[in-house]
């Protein structure tokens, strides 16, 4: 197949609907970067029970796949206090690159801390204060929930994966504690050797109300890890089922397809080499 066509049959197969890959069973042997269903029954329900567990899965908070930020608007940081230290991730995706599975990044002051706080991409910034409505980023739409793209820069996993606690406003006065509601284990990239764009999460107000802003500290209530230094690479409002406005997330066939697209695409680039 011609590389054009190629990339036309994958932008076709990339717009289809989202089917989630959901985990369904409490005792869930497999470890996602040292996370386990037991270690989200414990930071969202107190403790490792089966009963917390089956909680994880009756409410569908735990995705085996990765959340496709591409091709939709991320939300704007209009409140940097306290947010600094621009990094940039060096792992990419789909290419041997030398830190293929590594944490490694570059910092600080790779970017402008907007560029690297408004894009869902290889940018993170730090969120380093304990005061809500200091970091805040404009949804720009009244959000049912909102997608926290975490960047995680070293160990210890998975504590360092989700290491901020959300709050969520329609006013910028009066805050809500956010609800994690979803988790996608994969992260951001189907290639599964990148490691650094887990966890992503959503998060809602624990009701259906809307809200525009998310205001993000570091450690607190919704944190697996206090150790005061989280990264985060973005943030996207989403609407009530889990998808950005005006589109949907891939389903994991759509991902597996096009995995195999970009398989080929190696494949014809070694031909042609
Ligand atoms: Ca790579
Ligand atoms: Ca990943
Ligand atoms: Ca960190
Ligand atoms: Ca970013």
């Amino acid at each position: 197949m011609k590389l054009k066509t190629l990339i036309s049959a994958l932008t076709l197969v990339a717009c289809l609907p989202a089917q989630a890959t959901l985990i369904t069973d409490p005792d869930d042997p497999r470890s996602w970067q040292g996370a386990t269903v037991g270690t989200f029954a414990t930071l969202f329900y107190g403790s490792n029970t089966l009963a917390n567990r089956q909680l994880v899965v009756t409410n569908q908070l735990m995705d085996d796949s990765n959340f496709n930020p591409a091709g939709f608007s991320a939300a704007s940081l209009v409140s940097a206090t306290g947010v600094v230290n621009s990094g940039r991730s060096l792992d990419q995706p789909n290419i041997a690159d030398g830190f293929d599975g590594s944490y490694a990044y570059s910092c600080c002051g790779v970017s402008t801390i907007a560029a690297a706080a408004n894009g869902i991409d290889d940018l993170w910034v730090q969120t380093l204060t304990d005061t809500v409505g200091h970091a805040v980023w404009d949804l720009g739409f009244q959000a049912t929930k909102a997608a926290i793209f975490n960047t995680i820069d070293h160990g210890p996993l998975p504590q360092e994966a989700i290491e901020s606690t959300v709050y969520l406003s329609n006013d910028l006065i009066n805050w809500t504690l956010a609800v994690t509601e979803r988790v996608w284990m994969e992260g951001i990239y189907s290639d599964t050797s990148v490691l650094w764009d887990g966890f992503v999460y959503a998060v809602g107000t624990g009701t259906n109300s809307t809200f525009r802003y998310a205001s993000i500290i570091r450690g607190g209530p919704g944190a697996l890890l206090s150790d005061g230094d989280n990264e985060i690479n973005g943030v996207m409002g989403l609407q009530g089922d889990f998808t950005p406005p005006g589109g949907s997330v891939p389903e994991p066939a759509t991902l597996a397809l096009l995995g195999l697209g970009l398989a080929g695409i190696g494949v014809a680039r070694r031909r042609k080499a």
